[in-house]
């Protein structure tokens, strides 16, 4: 089990499905079967309630905290071109955040109880990153294919149960599929520039092979919620599923291009039809997800101060009558 203070736990009693009225139960289950999308206002079993504000607010805590790496390239990006492209994808990805904690809260939970369980630890974020982004390559590398492992995921389930959710991510892959286009041609430029530009995107490869193998969870036999999350159509394909699509469509494009991976045993498996790889370190998953990765403590820093610091901005905003009185000198 995944576990520290933020883990899931065990369903409370009262959550379980077979604790649910019958009858209910069986129609929601039914409406799902048949493809049809469950709305806020329709009945859900406590425990679909529960699960996808987990998912989603996880989801829009990575796209907030997913903007860092790549938000402190914007003033080093090289050229103002670069920059431009830099700062709207990274204003792209807070917009994700923003949809999807509207999502959230159509189940009930309030963004600023997100929030705060977000900078307490309580919440947690996507593994990939609490890792450092030292070069111009390791943004790239991030662009293209975070950005793709994100498209895996999110295309799958856009076609999912759960109305709010499935607007957010129609909307979300259609940027997405442009940044992955950016990061892609970002990458191209390094791997056919010079030779120090060369190394500078091999090296950022292979940083972030591990942390992206890590990025579609745990392996099907490890995970925790898949079988349940399947059944409800809220998760549309298993971990192990969506780590092959990855496998499948970039590990080409990246050889492609003359770059190497940091796994000897990587190859498409010819009678499987399935990519053999060597397992990630799972333990070092389990500590980054957990809080104890190389930038954990950095990036809910930044998060921190950036609800502190804007907190006079929302007063003002709930409160818009309140005028500003100019204190007697
Ligand atoms: N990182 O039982 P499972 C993006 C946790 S968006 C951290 O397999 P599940 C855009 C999991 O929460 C990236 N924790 O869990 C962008 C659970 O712990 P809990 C985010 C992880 O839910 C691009 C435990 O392990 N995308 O990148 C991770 O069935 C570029 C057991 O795991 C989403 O959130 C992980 N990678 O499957 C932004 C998509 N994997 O909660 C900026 C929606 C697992 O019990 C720049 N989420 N855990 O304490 C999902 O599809 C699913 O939640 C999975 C995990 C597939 C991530």
């Amino acid at each position: 089990m995944y576990g520290g203070g933020n883990s899931f736990e065990a369903p409370a009693i009262n959550e379980r499905p077979e604790a649910e009225n019958p009858e209910l139960l069986a129609e929601f289950e039914a409406r799902i079967e048949r493809g049809e999308k469950i709305e806020p206002s329709d009945w859900m079993p406590a425990l679909y309630r529960k699960q996808l504000i987990r998912m989603i607010e996880q989801h829009a805590h990575s796209e907030i905290i997913g903007a860092l790496p790549e938000g402190t390239w914007i003033t080093r990006a090289p050229g103002f071109r670069r920059k431009l492209a830099q700062m709207a994808k990274v204003q792209d990805e807070v917009g994700h955040g923003q949809l999807l904690y509207s999502a959230a809260e159509t189940l009930g939970k309030s963004r600023e109880e997100m929030i705060n369980d977000l900078i307490n630890g309580k919440s947690k974020y996507s593994n990939i990153f609490n890792y450092p982004a030292f070069t111009w390559a390791d943004s790239n590398v991030i662009s293209w294919l975070v950005d793709a492992g994100a498209i895996v995921n999110q295309l799958a389930n856009a076609k999912g149960s759960y109305g709010p959710y499935c607007r957010a991510l129609d909307r979300i892959c259609a940027e997405e599929s442009f940044h992955l286009k950016y990061g892609h041609d970002a990458v191209v430029h390094l791997a056919t520039g010079t030779p120090l530009q060369r190394k500078m995107v091999q090296e950022a490869l292979h940083r972030w092979w591990p942390p992206l193998m890590h990025f579609f969870g745990p392996p099907d036999k490890m995970s925790i919620h898949t079988e349940q999350l399947m059944r409800w159509k809220v998760k549309m394909a298993s971990n192990d599923d969506m780590r092959q699509q990855f496998l499948d469509m970039y590990v080409p494009k990246i050889w492609e291009l003359g770059l190497t991976l940091p796994d000897p045993l990587l190859k498409k498996n010819l009678e499987t039809g399935k990519w053999d790889y060597t397992e990630p370190d799972w333990e070092e998953f389990k500590r980054v997800i957990n809080g104890d990765g190389p930038c954990n403590k950095e990036r809910l820093g930044v998060r921190k101060q950036a609800e502190e610091k804007g907190a006079w901005v929302r007063r003002a905003l709930l409160n818009p009558q309140a005028k500003y009185v100019q204190p007697l000198a």
